[in-house]
């Protein structure tokens, strides 16, 4: 029998996340600077909303070795935010900007994950950190370590990233032993991963 967590991802269309044109792009340096700026902002208001759902995943939390392991994740959110500020405030970026419908729909969605229990939240957790690893990861193969983007790159394709996204599985693993029930929460986060990177690439204004 599987994992849960392997037998989700293997049931995702992961190639959608880890080739998506702005990866690709992102890898062979040919991404346009006002889409990695697009993501910066879109992507910090989700980091400023993801650290609202840990916050209420560590209250639904079963055990102790599972609210240890979410504690654990916030501290390196606010090193996250800061990047976020940093590349903002150096290139005049509005991070109080009003985001785009799928950014705020992604986030939103996150945010109302705990509502329908540790199962979902747990699920939609390893799902988000998951697609963000391995779309990173294919970035950082083919990176040039010299690109200002690349402390975004080693973010979240670092190998100590690499171990919590493993921690989560086993995680998801343990506490969520059939992948059935969860697979829609599942699939719908990979659905929004993909639209994420498809709204930053091209702008997503309403
Ligand atoms: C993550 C993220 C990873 N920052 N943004 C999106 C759209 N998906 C996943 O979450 P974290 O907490 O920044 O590692």
């Amino acid at each position: 029998m599987p994992t849960t967590s392997t037998a989700l991802v293997a049931g995702a269309p992961w190639g959608d996340i880890v080739a998506h044109p702005f990866v690709r792009a992102a890898a062979d340096g040919t991404l346009a600077p006002d889409a990695f700026d697009r993501w910066v902002v879109a992507d910090h208001h989700f980091v400023v909303g993801f650290r609202r759902f840990l916050g209420r995943l560590l209250d639904l939390a079963p055990d102790d070795d599972a609210r240890d392991l979410v504690a654990g994740s916030l501290a390196p959110l606010q090193s996250e935010l800061e990047l976020f500020r940093t590349w903002a405030d150096e290139h005049r970026l509005d991070l109080e900007a009003e985001p785009g419908p799928i950014t705020l729909g992604y986030t939103s969605y996150v945010l109302a994950l705990p509502s329908d229990g540790w199962a979902a939240a747990v699920t939609g957790l390893f799902g988000a950190e998951k697609a963000y690893f391995d779309a990173w990861s294919a970035v950082r193969r083919s990176a040039d370590t010299s690109t200002p983007w690349w402390p975004f790159i080693d973010n979240w394709s670092s190998d100590a990233f690499g171990a919590w996204v493993d921690d989560v599985a086993a995680l998801l693993d343990r506490t969520v032993p059939d992948p059935t029930p969860v697979r829609p929460t599942f699939d719908r986060v990979l659905r929004f991963e993909v639209r994420f990177w498809d709204a930053v690439e091209a702008g997503d204004p309403w």
